[in-house]
C-alpha cells in the first residue's frame, strides 16, 4: 500500500511541530548552561521530523513510548509545552510534579506512555500498550521510538517475537542517528538495524529520516497497517543529533568523538529547513509565513520558559500525596 503525501494544512502542522521542539531544546540548551536546570538534557535537535512525521497520524488514544531523547516525542504527540519545560526545571507545576524530570515526561491523558532512561525499555512498555489496543478492538495503535543504540538491546528481539506472533498494532520506529552515547554506531552495531525485523515478515522501511515528508509517508502506512489489524511494521529512520549525547558533555570529555565537519555536513540537511524550503518551492506558503510560524513558536517557549521558572521546586514533601494518590485515595 503506498500512501499519498501530507496535504498544504498537514504540512504546516508539521513544521509548526519541529519548529516547536526545535525552539524548546534551545532554551533548555540555553537555560541548561545557565545553571538554571536542575538535571541533565538530552536533546533532539536534528531530529525534529521523525516525531512530528509519525505523531501527525496519532490520536489521543494511540499510544507512544519514547526514550531518554523524549521532549520532542511529547511534544509531537500533543504534550502541553508548559508542564514539559515545568518538569525539566524540577517544578511541582511539571507535567509529573517535577518528580521525574527530561527523561521522565509522560502525559497518560495524552496516550504520552513515558520517556525512559532505560535504553529500549519502550519496546516492551509498547507491546503492553499494543495489547491492550488490540484486546480493546477499536483501532488504537502504539509506537515505539528507540536509537540504534537500544536496537542492540534483547528487548528487541522478544518484542519483535511476541508483536509479530499476536499482530499486535504496534510500530517500531527506530532513530538511528549514528551514535550511542559517544560511540559511532559502526563500533558497537553489528549488520543492518532494519535486517533485525524482516525474518519475523512485517513490513520494513528505511528511510531519510530528516525528510519529514518522507517520515510522514512511511508512518501512515505503517500506522494504517497496524489500525486495520495487520500487526507490526518496523521503520529506521536515518537522522543526527546536532547538540551531544547530553548537554553536559562539553564539560566532561577530554577529547572530542565526532568531527566538527560531520557535524556542518549535518547541518545542511536540516529538517526543519528542508521542510520550510519545500514549503515555500510547492507554494504551501511563503516565507512571511514561515517567520509567522516560527515567531509563535518564540512565544510558546517564551511563556513556557515563564511558566516553569515561576513554579514551586518539587521537594520530598509531595512525595507521601503522590504515594497515597496512587494507593488510590482521594
Ligand atoms: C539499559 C541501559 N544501558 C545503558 C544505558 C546508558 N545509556 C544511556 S543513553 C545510551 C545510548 C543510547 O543510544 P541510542 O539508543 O542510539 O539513543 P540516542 O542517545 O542516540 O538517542 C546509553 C548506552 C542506559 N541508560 N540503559
Ligand atoms: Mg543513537
Amino acid at each position: 500500500m503506498t500512501s499519498n503525501g501530507p496535504s498544504a494544512d498537514q504540512t504546516r502542522a508539521m513544521y509548526e511541530r519541529m519548529v516547536l521542539i526545535r525552539k524548546m531544546e534551545e532554551r533548555m540548551s540555553a537555560d541548561f548552561h545557565a545553571g538554571k536546570l536542575p538535571g541533565g538534557v538530552h536533546l533532539c535537535i536534528g531530529q525534529e521530523a521523525t516525531a512530528a512525521g509519525v505523531c501527525a497520524h496519532l490520536t489521543d488514544d494511540d499510544k507512544i513510548a519514547s526514550t531518554h531523547r523524549g521532549h520532542g516525542h511529547f511534544l509531537a504527540k500533543g504534550g502541553d509545552p508548559n508542564s514539559m519545560m515545568a518538569e525539566v526545571y524540577g517544578k511541582e507545576t511539571g507535567i509529573c510534579k517535577g518528580m521525574g524530570g527530561s527523561m521522565h515526561v509522560a502525559d497518560f491523558s495524552k496516550g504520552i506512555i513515558g520517556a525512559n532512561g532505560i535504553v529500549g525499555a519502550g519496546m516492551a512498555i509498547t507491546a503492553g500498550a499494543a495489547f491492550a489496543a488490540k484486546l480493546d478492538g477499536a483501532g488504537k495503535v502504539a509506537v515505539c521510538f528507540f536509537g540504534d543504540g537500544a536496537s542492540n538491546q534483547g528487548v528487541l528481539m522478544e518484542t519483535l517475537n511476541v508483536s509479530s506472533l499476536w499482530k499486535l498494532p504496534m510500530v517500531f520506529v527506530c532513530e538511528n542517528n549514528g551514535y550511542s552515547e559517544f560511540s559511532p554506531s559502526a563500533t558497537v552495531t553489528s549488520g543492518e538495524i532494519a535486517d533485525r525485523a524482516r525474518p519475523f515478515g512485517m513490513p520494513v522501511s528505511v528511510i531519510d529520516g530528516n525528510d519529514a515528508t518522507a517520515v510522514w509517508i512511511a508512518a501512515a502506512e505503517a500506522i494504517a497497517h497496524a489500525r486495520s489489524g495487520g500487526g507490526p511494521s518496523f521503520i529506521e529512520a536515518k537522522t543526527y543529533r546536532i547538540h551531544g549525547h547530553f548537554e553536559a558533555e562539553v564539560h566532561m570529555l577530554s577529547s572530542p568523538y565526532r568531527e566538527d565537519k560531520e557535524i556542518e555536513e549535518w547541518r545542511v540537511l536540516d529538517p526543519i529547513k528542508r521542510l520550510a524550503a519545500h514549503m515555500v518551492e510547492s507554494g504551501i506558503c511563503d516565507e512571511a509565513a514561515i517567520t509567522e510560524m516560527d515567531a509563535d513558536a518564540d512565544a510558546r517557549v517564551e511563556g513556557a520558559a515563564k511558566f516553569a521558572e515561576a513554579g514551586t521546586a518539587a521537594g520530598p514533601g509531595l512525595a507521601p500525596s503522590l504515594m497515597f494518590a496512587s494507593a488510590g485515595g482521594a
